[in-house]
């Protein structure tokens, strides 16, 4: 464990604030490790003057930055590749040691960051914008796109990293500047990260205060983020409760917002499924990060004719998980995040057995050290039970049954969350149907393939209460851009649209 902090110089009093200096005049955050409860790390945060510091810093840079070509800005993200090429396995494992993720995932993780370098370094060369055909002549209209301003990134414990990537890759390519308020639950990741970035910023003579950070109390300096109209985006990660709220304050001053909330992701079994696939595919998307990816597996809509058998096998292979460790390459489930989740998912059982449903496997909270293992659980349930329609962010996979495939669809969009979904069917009609407009309502909907693990060429994100905001592949550049609509008359005379004649 202390060899991964030492790598990083993660030792001694560290600051949670980054303009180009390290600095934080705030209380004192502590980092605990999930793995056996120890403490890892002890951080300076920044507080509000600290704030109004790092925002004046990112002004300034964003002043320099946005004059830089996009293509030279992208060389900048492909340097940050290279570097997280050099540390992922460094990284992975810090990931893994701050929040529990199994290494194997920790790495993924880091993976994923790179994959976003790379993408962005080849928008970098297309941020394109349309030319159209003005109804005047010798007109010509055209939109450009340039870059916004300040960005915020407000991101969960859960991927600690990549959703920093995630935004900062596409926004660093945009002429942006970034502040990133990483969780309090992982510090060191974020102080870790920022620390390459920094490493990269001055190997190629670029103020690091485009990649600023900001490690500091909710209600000191992110209350702060969301009301100051520096700040144009603000890209957060989290709760649907978390969501609403910044929605709302950020709303407010008619901010934009990259809203990246809760999920209550299903797949559907049908009997023409590929039963091992799916059986695979259910066990990574309900287990993997210890059920606590926005994406995890929350919810089995199984038809009637094969319930047992799937609910039969998918306990024995829940009996061979192993869990421990993060960092053992052996172990498959991990520990939760802190003992505040683990709190939360007994709770959730407790409701279960209240409400209605039945405990098929697991559910118990283990006795290691930390005080952070469960067993996961698998439980019958009825869709429309109260705590169904909840995301717990914990290892518990509802099992609920359907007979005709239209109430599975049914089912399946009848919750308030809409972020990933998927649906095992060899049967084309019932695919088809799926992802038709009367299919799955969600942003992320997939055929033989499980609800997580999305790669990042994709826009991710989802709708209804999950915000409705996509970060990540395809065009989800955009909103880290202002539009601008250009009108250049080469006429010799003044010709007005829609044909007006004023004053002639
Ligand atoms: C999250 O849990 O916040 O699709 C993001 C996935 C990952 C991203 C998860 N690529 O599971």
């Amino acid at each position: 464990m202390k060899e991964i902090l030492e790598k990083f110089g993660l030792t001694g009093e560290l600051y949670g604030g980054f303009d180009g200096e390290w600095f934080g005049n705030g209380d004192i955050l502590e980092s605990y490790s999930p793995i056996d409860g120890s403490l890892i790390g002890r951080i300076r945060q920044a507080d509000g003057d600290d704030y109004e510091r790092i925002v004046k810093s990112a002004e300034k840079a964003f002043e320099v930055w946005r004059s830089v070509p996009a293509p030279k800005r992208g060389l900048l993200i492909r340097a940050l590749g290279d570097k997280l090429r050099e540390h992922k396995d460094d990284l992975g494992a810090l990931v893994s040691l701050e929040m529990g993720k199994i290494i194997a995932e920790g790495k993924g993780e880091v993976q994923e960051m790179i994959d976003i370098c790379d993408f962005a370094v080849g928008l970098s060369r297309q941020l394109y914008g349309l030319t159209m055909k003005s109804e005047r002549e010798e007109h010509l209209m055209m939109e450009q796109w340039h870059p916004l301003g300040i960005v915020g990134t407000i991101s969960a414990f859960n991927f600690p990293v990549a959703v920093w990537s995630w935004n900062i890759a596409l926004s660093v390519v945009c002429g942006n500047s970034n502040i990133w308020k990483p969780s309090s639950k992982t510090p060191l990741t974020a102080i870790a990260c920022t620390k390459l970035a920094e490493e990269v910023c001055r190997e190629m003579d670029v103020d690091p205060a485009i990649l600023s950070l900001l490690v500091g109390r909710g209600r000191d300096v992110g209350e702060k983020m969301l009301l100051d109209r520096r700040i144009r985006l603000i890209s957060a990660t989290g709760s649907c409760s978390m969501g609403y709220r910044v929605g709302r304050i950020v709303g407010e001053r008619l901010g934009k917002t990259i809203l990246e909330l809760g999920g209550n992701n299903a797949i559907i079994v049908t009997p023409d499924a590929d039963m091992e696939m799916a059986l695979r595919a259910i066990l990574f998307g309900a287990i993997g990060t210890t059920g606590q990816r926005c994406t995890s597996t929350r919810r089995i809509i199984v038809h009637k004719s094969i319930k047992q058998t799937l609910v039969d096998r998918l306990i024995s292979a829940y009996k061979q998980v192993r869990i421990g460790d993060p960092l053992d390459p052996n172990t498959i489930m991990g520990p939760m995040v802190d003992t505040g989740a683990v709190d939360d998912m007994m709770n959730a059982i407790k409701l279960i057995n209240e409400q209605g449903g039945k405990i098929l496997y697991g559910g118990d909270h283990l006795d290691n050290p930390g005080g952070c293992y469960v067993t996961p659980c698998i439980a019958e349930a009825k869709n429309e039970m109260q705590i169904v329609q909840e995301e717990t962010f914990a290892p518990i996979l509802y099992i609920i049954e359907y007979e005709d495939f239209d109430e599975a669809l049914r089912l399946h969009n009848d919750v308030r969350q809409g972020l990933s979904s998927s649906i095992f069917t060899n049967n084309f009609l019932e695919a088809h149907k799926f992802l038709s407009e009367a299919g799955s309502d969600c942003g992320i909907a997939n055929v033989n393939i499980g609800t997580s693990g999305a790669e990042i060429g994709g826009a991710f994100g989802g709708e209804k209460e999950t915000g409705g905001g996509r970060e990540s592949g395809s065009d989800s550049w955009k909103i880290y851009m202002r539009r601008q609509t250009n009108t250049l008359n080469f006429a010799k005379e003044l010709i007005l649209a829609q044909g007006i004649k004023f004053g002639e």
